[in-house]
């Protein structure tokens, strides 16, 4: 069931605002309307890859990054999606698009895994400054029977953690979890904010159904994009960089 979208102006409280704060997490409530979360399902099965982001075993997570380009809804979400107004209490008023994909669970059968290992967003594509903020959307109810988003509250005050080839999925990194893991069942087309420090994870998919979900990462503009070789170059030199809110 798709969540009532919030009142329009709705703005982030004072509890919700130090939660971020001092858990690296908030959940911002209904983002996308029942028609809003039709047409990004569509999409994400459009683009859908055949085939998966891992091994033999992993081929049930299927990831497609960077298609706002391609795609009108989910270029009207990224760029003038509700969230914005959220993120600019979070991350500042100045917030560039950075990075945006599908995560998809197919359902796993025996033997098979869609998990997504414990990371932050940092873990991969690192930012520097690292003030980032992530927000993820599911396409459709998720709770522990579908690989909900996990999360470990206050993980982003350790830093930026070491992170390695994940066991389960060569393709995927892993960073050691430290702290107990909170699990965020999320009706389809609400969203939570997390920062890139956050460590994060997903489980399996054992409901039977598809499990579709939307990620989009926001910065500020003046951020540098760091590569594996210790390279930077600044994010809106990136051409899957946009503005979404006031100036660089
Ligand atoms: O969609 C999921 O299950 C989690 C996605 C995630 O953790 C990521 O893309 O960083």
């Amino acid at each position: 069931m798709a969540a009532p979208l919030p009142n329009e102006g709705r703005l982030l409280d004072d509890v919700a605002l130090r939660q971020y704060r001092d858990e690296g997490y908030v959940v911002l409530g209904s983002l996308l309307t029942a028609d809003e979360i039709l047409a990004l399902r569509a999409e994400e099965e459009r683009f859908r890859l055949p085939v998966g982001f891992g091994t033999e075993k992993n081929q049930n997570l299927r990831v497609n990054i960077q298609l706002c380009h391609r795609s009108e809804p989910i270029r009207r979400f990224c760029t003038a999606g509700p969230q914005l107004p959220l993120l600019a209490q979070l991350a500042g008023p100045d917030l560039c698009l950075t990075h945006q994909q599908f995560v998809t669970k197919l359902p796993d059968g025996p033997g098979e895994n869609s998990d997504i290992p414990w990371h932050q967003d940092n873990g991969y594509g690192r930012l520097e400054p690292m003030t980032d903020v992530t927000v993820w959307v599911p396409l459709v109810d998720t709770d522990a029977s579908n690989g909900c988003l996990q999360v470990v509250p206050g993980s982003h005050r350790q830093g930026l953690l070491d992170h390695g080839s994940a066991g389960i999925n060569p393709v995927l990194r892993e960073a050691h979890r430290v702290g107990d893991a909170l699990e965020v069942p999320l009706a389809a087309g609400e969203g939570i904010a997390f920062s890139g420090l956050t460590l994060h994870a997903s489980g399996p998919n054992g409901s039977g159904q598809v499990r579709p979900a939307f990620y989009v990462r926001y910065c500020n503009p003046a951020t540098t994009l760091v590569g594996e070789d210790g390279s930077q170059r600044p994010v809106l030199e990136d051409p899957h960089s946009w503005m979404v809110r006031g100036e660089a």
